[in-house]
């Protein structure tokens, strides 16, 4: 593999409008990013992917953009964003940004000259398309919910939006859009900016013919991801844009890719693929129902490694993936993929080390590095995410009850990771002296910063170890480019793996059941490296055979 410069960092999302305010408007901002960077410093972070700060109505949280090329008032100003820039350059940490490019805000300026005036030359920036017999063009549904095709106005055309009705979709296939958004990706990496995590993208690319599908719902349409699966050519596209922006600056992308192709992991991130990395969703992917998440199962255990561990074995062959436990559109990975046993402090580190020592850049979620758990939630109105509004609607529209639909948003909402980070004990987690957005989940004065921060216990030093760990000297190539091989899988409640170079072997152990398990080693024990059971600071095994209790976590380095 040739080695490139982002292979041994570890990543930090951040979610702006929850991190930290400093005005006092109940909204998190550029100042509370830059007064944390050394908090994430010391936690061994290298790259700060921050979700939208652009200038935004917030339809969807600033996935929804009506300027590129501003920043969100309600964050800051854009001096303030080059002082970021700046203060993580002297920290030798790198900042990249969302890129959320396949649709854009109904109020751009883009959009609002397309709607003055339907037959121009900015209604090709969009899907304007006549309806048919009086219906849209077509049946399908957006990701929100309803029609992917809102009316315009005073016309008989309807355009294109396969997220909310808000953020109407870009047409990729006009040369001169591609070259206006060229532009501004070029403008942002000019800054300084090292890259762009790439929202949706997979969704750039329609059927231009706008077929039919087969009705999947009550409401008669068919979800819109299913022109996505059926349409070939993304490829073309995704090559375009790299070659006119990220790689003439050695940006470092990560594409959020659903539905790939059998066979396009190489064109992805392969060596000269259109991104550096792309995230792995397999286990995420556990939670799909029929109709969305409301409906879908908990997640079982031996699902979830081997999901896991089909998805480290197909990547290797190719490339590295970003591994992650939870994003601001998944609820908590402790809440979800952790037994109700396990939903604890030694649970927590146990899940954050199977993710962070896989194969591939870890990603870790503001909170996540403390342990922070789904909230809970008592009525619908509490939520704000039009996701989540959109999914307890459908759930009551099939007969479920309010306490039941309810039920599913506290397990899968996306508003579960966006509540405010959970810095100390005082009023609001000290996330605002206002009122916050959203709720400060309930468990604040438990888990939050400060506390954990003089507990040598605690979940958020574990994790700086952890992180330390993987970027030792000593370990940090076999981390980064190591072999993944799982081991112990026919063990019903243990996650292992190793990771191998030719001259080192590390174990990566964890018993997620309820009792104790033995386990026979296959290579003699050099030393015992990161655990997170203080009573097992355990002196090396005196045979081959290691016991592991419940919820317990060991990495060993063995011999090779
Ligand atoms: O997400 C794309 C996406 O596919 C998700 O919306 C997913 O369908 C949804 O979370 C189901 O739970 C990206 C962003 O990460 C998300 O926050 C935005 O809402 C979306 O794009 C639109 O920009
Ligand atoms: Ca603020």
């Amino acid at each position: 593999m040739i080695k490139k410069w982002w292979h041994d960092k570890v990543a930090y999302q951040i979610y702006p409008k929850s991190f930290l305010d400093t005005n006092g408007d109940g909204i998190g901002d550029l100042r509370g990013i830059i007064s944390k960077l050394d908090y994430l410093k010391k936690l061994g972070i290298d790259i700060i992917w921050l979700s939208p700060i652009y200038k935004s109505p917030f339809v969807d949280q600033g996935y929804d953009i009506s300027d590129y090329y501003a920043i969100a008032e309600e964050f800051g100003t854009m001096e303030e964003f080059d002082e970021l820039l700046s203060e993580a350059k002297k920290r030798d940490m790198y900042i990249i940004m969302d890129l959320v490019i396949n649709h854009c805000s109904d109020q751009h300026e883009w959009f609002q000259k397309a709607l003055a005036d339907p037959d121009g030359e900015y209604a090709d920036y969009f899907y304007f398309r006549k309806g048919r017999n009086g219906n849209p063009p077509s049946n399908l549904r957006s990701y929100f919910g309803g029609s992917c095709w809102e009316p315009v106005p005073g016309t008989d055309k309807y355009y294109l939006h396969m997220f909310a009705k808000e953020q109407p979709d870009l047409n990729w296939e006009n040369p001169l859009l591609r070259e206006k958004l060229y532009e501004m990706i070029n403008w942002w990496l000019e800054k300084g900016l090292a890259g762009f995590r790439i929202d949706a993208i997979i969704n750039i690319k329609k059927d231009l013919d706008f077929p039919d599908f087969k009705p999947d719902g009550p409401d008669g349409l068919a979800g819109c991801w299913k022109m996505v699966d059926e349409v070939d050519g993304v490829g073309e596209l995704l090559e375009d844009l790299k070659k006119h922006t990220f790689q003439k600056y050695e940006a470092f992308t990560v594409g959020e890719v659903f539905n790939m192709k059998e066979g396009e992991l190489d064109a992805f991130i392969g060596e000269n693929g259109h991104f550096s990395t792309i995230f792995d969703f397999s286990a995420h992917m556990l939670s799909e129902g029929e109709h969305g998440w409301y409906d879908a199962p908990p997640v079982d255990f031996k699902e979830w490694r081997k999901a896991i561990t089909d998805s480290q074995l197909k990547v290797q062959n190719c490339g590295l993936e970003a591994n992650i436990i939870e994003n601001h559109d998944e609820p908590r990975g402790v809440s979800r993929f952790l037994p109700d046993y396990a939903q604890n402090p030694t649970g927590t580190k146990m899940l954050g080390t199977i993710s962070v020592l896989l194969r591939g850049i870890p990603f870790i979620y503001q909170g996540q590095e403390i342990g922070m758990q789904n909230a809970v939630w008592n009525t619908v109105d509490e939520y704000n995410d039009i996701n989540t509004i959109d999914q307890y609607h459908t759930a009551r529209d099939a007969g479920l009850t309010d306490k039941e639909a309810l039920e599913a948003c506290s397990r899968l909402s996306r508003d579960n990771a966006r509540t405010p980070m959970q810095w100390n004990t005082r009023e609001n987690a000290g996330f605002t002296t206002g009122t916050p957005w959203l709720k400060v989940n309930d468990n604040y004065t438990e888990i939050n910063v400060e506390t954990q921060d003089t507990d040598p216990d605690s979940v958020l030093n574990y994790y700086r170890k952890l992180i330390a760990l993987r970027k030792s000297p000593a370990y940090k190539e076999v981390f980064a480019y190591g072999e993944f091989l799982p081991v112990y899988q026919n063990t019903s409640s243990v996650m292992a793996y190793y990771r191998k170079t030719e001259n080192q072997r590390i174990l990566i152990t964890a018993n997620f059941g309820k009792e104790a398990v033995s386990l026979t080693l296959e290579y003699p024990v050099k030393q015992i490296l990161l655990s997170n059971m203080a009573s097992a600071e355990h002196s090396l095994p005196s045979n081959d055979i290691i016991t592991l209790n419940s919820c317990e976590v060991l990495v060993f380095e063995l011999e090779t």
